[in-house]
């Protein structure tokens, strides 16, 4: 009874503010295996890395909070700042399909749930603008550069998703939400450098509300893909690294070429992502 009480309470949240926070979701055997796949990957660019001749070692006593960093030190604007088909590791498959964010996930969304085609992991680097994200909605990036369709963004049933691998705090570049702005419509979005911003006029009504979200590895923000969110900058020595993604209501078109994966279906159950290996074959389509 405590428990479907307390999934009320942040289902309420979420309705009025756009998040709400869980903590300890991801066990540590869970978070060490993402972690290690990771590894995986950053094992990858450190052998293309001496291949090509720009490191000389490939560092791999280096730890996890800093390793990236250290590689690409001397070469920063080609360090990659996201990793999104390379995902489909059968360690993210606990993560992405974990039972209680998506009991979470069910009672917003319904029973057809999808996991949307937009999922990342981000090592944000210091001092790093191309792993800098601005001020924006999610909304704002599909109606900007996916919207290949007819459909209204701001009806999209979706539920974003964000969890740090490393504690995430101010300084290192946690991130922050405006609450309530979920609530505010479509805002406008100019395209930056790298990322799309919502100019500072259109935040003004919102500004004094804003949060820091400073979670650690095992702590979850399930937030409105319309509230207006950005990451700060890491102005720390080692990496932030972080996944975020999203679950849709899977009746409803994604606006975008690739239609995801269902995590969830009392219509279809058999194209349900079913375990790691079955998440490992599939890619991102
Ligand atoms: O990780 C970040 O700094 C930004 C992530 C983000 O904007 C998102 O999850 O939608």
């Amino acid at each position: 009874m405590a428990l479907v009480t307390e999934q009320a309470r942040r289902l309420d949240q979420f309705h009025e503010q756009g998040y709400f926070i869980l903590r300890e979701v991801f066990a540590p055997d869970v978070l060490s295996g993402a972690r290690s796949a990771l590894n995986r990957l950053v094992d990858r660019q450190a052998q293309e890395l001496v291949v090509s001749g720009l490191v000389e070692s490939t560092l791999e006593h280096e730890p996890f909070e800093t390793r990236l960093y250290q590689l690409y030190r001397n070469c920063l604007d080609q360090a990659p700042d996201n990793w999104r088909p390379e995902l489909h590791l059968p360690e993210l498959y606990p993560v992405f399909f974990h039972p209680f964010l998506l009991d979470h996930v069910s009672a917003l969304l319904g029973t057809e749930v999808r996991l949307y085609p937009n999922y990342t992991v981000r090592p944000k680097l210091p001092d790093h603008p191309q792993t800098l994200v601005l001020w924006h909605q999610d909304g704002g990036y599909t109606e900007h550069w996916h919207k290949s369709r007819e459909g209204d963004v701001s009806q999209l049933g979706m539920v974003n998703i964000w969890t740090p691998f490393v504690p995430a705090r101010k300084a290192n570049g946690c991130m922050q939400f405006l609450p309530g702005t979920h609530l505010a419509g479509l805002l406008p979005h100019v395209q930056r450098e790298f990322y799309l911003e919502i100019p500072a006029g259109a935040l003004e009504p919102y500004r004094d509300k804003v949060i820091d979200i400073e979670l650690d590895p095992g702590d979850v923000v399930v937030f409105h893909n319309m509230l207006c969110h950005r990451g700060l900058p890491n102005q720390t020595n080692s990496i932030r690294w972080s996944m975020d993604w999203r679950y849709q209501d899977a009746r409803q078109p994604t606006l975008r070429d690739e239609q995801g994966h269902l995590a969830r279906s009392a219509k279809t159950p058999e194209h349900v992502v079913q375990d790691p290996d079955d998440w490992a074959r599939r890619r991102f389509s």
